[in-house]
């Protein structure tokens, strides 16, 4: 069974996320539907792209599937794996991505949201940074993509208290275009989409590579990323890690020693 929907209406390609069961978890299993999904609009030639969850989604999607973090000390945010791939998959599809979103927004679907091109949200959608709550070392590409989103200081308060953030701030912030009532949420998107596709596809796809590689452009020694390489290890390798994912599973807050 699918765990996405597609449509296309006038050059607009929907994708709905439709896993309510797992709160569409970002599983490994519903992040390669999404990415046929996106395959797939973009053979089709739309211009415009809307990621959304089913109309009335309370929670937009969980984040990270918290059944496939590995608590084997396998890092579970390397190149390959299916967070990284859609994540980059959707700053490099040609066409805009919007998020339209309606409910909670939680971990690395925060992270996907953060990267997608514009977001248009409900005024009752909050936005959650979870590693620190999990116990999880997040990675560098996943760390530079958050950074770009908004401005450090903001960066830090979600990571380090992995506290919800509100719409209304996240607008306030930057994180977000636009905070609409719930019932003007499909109308805003549409109307945010059509103005796009009136203009040149080919130029704003150029854009889009433009903004994407020169936001890119910052220098990391190979130094320095083995340094922070190896900080990340010893967090796999440690019970806090252990702790984090547990304490999800038991449904408690986690204890974590730092160790
Ligand atoms: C698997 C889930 C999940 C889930 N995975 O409903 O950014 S990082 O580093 O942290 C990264 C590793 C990451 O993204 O980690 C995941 C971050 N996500 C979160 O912290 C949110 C975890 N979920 C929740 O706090 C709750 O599920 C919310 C508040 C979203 C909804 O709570 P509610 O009481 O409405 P349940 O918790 O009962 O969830 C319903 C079903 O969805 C599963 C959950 O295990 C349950 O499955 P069962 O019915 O089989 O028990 N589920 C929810 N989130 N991230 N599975």
């Amino acid at each position: 069974m699918a765990l996405v929907s597609t449509s296309v209406e006038a050059s607009v390609g929907t994708i709905t996320l439709d896993h309510p069961a797992k709160h569409n978890a970002l599983s490994a299993a519903l992040i390669a539907d999404l990415l046929e999904a996106l395959n797939g609009l973009v053979g089709a030639g739309v211009r415009v792209i809307v990621l959304r969850a089913s109309r009335g989604a309370k929670v937009w999607s969980a984040g990270h599937d918290v059944r496939e973090l590995p608590t084997n000390g396998r890092d579970p945010l390397t190149y390959d794996d299916p967070l990284r791939r859609v994540v980059r998959a959707v700053k490099e599809t040609p066409a805009p991505v919007l998020a339209m979103i309606e409910g909670t927004v939680w971990g690395g679907a925060c992270e996907l949201v953060m990267n997608c091109d514009l977001v248009v949200a409900a005024d009752g959608a909050t936005f959650a940074l979870t590693p620190a709550k999990l116990g999880v070392p997040y990675d560098m590409a996943g760390v530079l993509n958050l950074m770009r989103s908004v401005s450090l200081p903001v960066i830090k308060e979600m990571l380090f208290t992995a506290e919800p953030m509100p719409a209304e701030r996240a607008l306030r912030l930057g994180l977000v275009n636009q905070v609409v009532p719930v019932d003007q949420l499909e109308a805003a998107t549409r109307d945010l989409a059509q103005k796009i596709t009136r203009n040149s596809p080919l130029v704003i796809a150029l854009l889009k590579e433009e903004l994407h590689v020169l936001s890119g452009a910052s220098y990391l020694s190979p130094e320095g990323f083995e340094r922070i390489q190896a900080l990340r290890r010893r967090i796999l390798d440690s019970a806090d890690y252990q702790e984090g994912i547990r304490s999800f599973f038991e449904r408690r807050a986690p204890h974590f020693e730092g160790r």
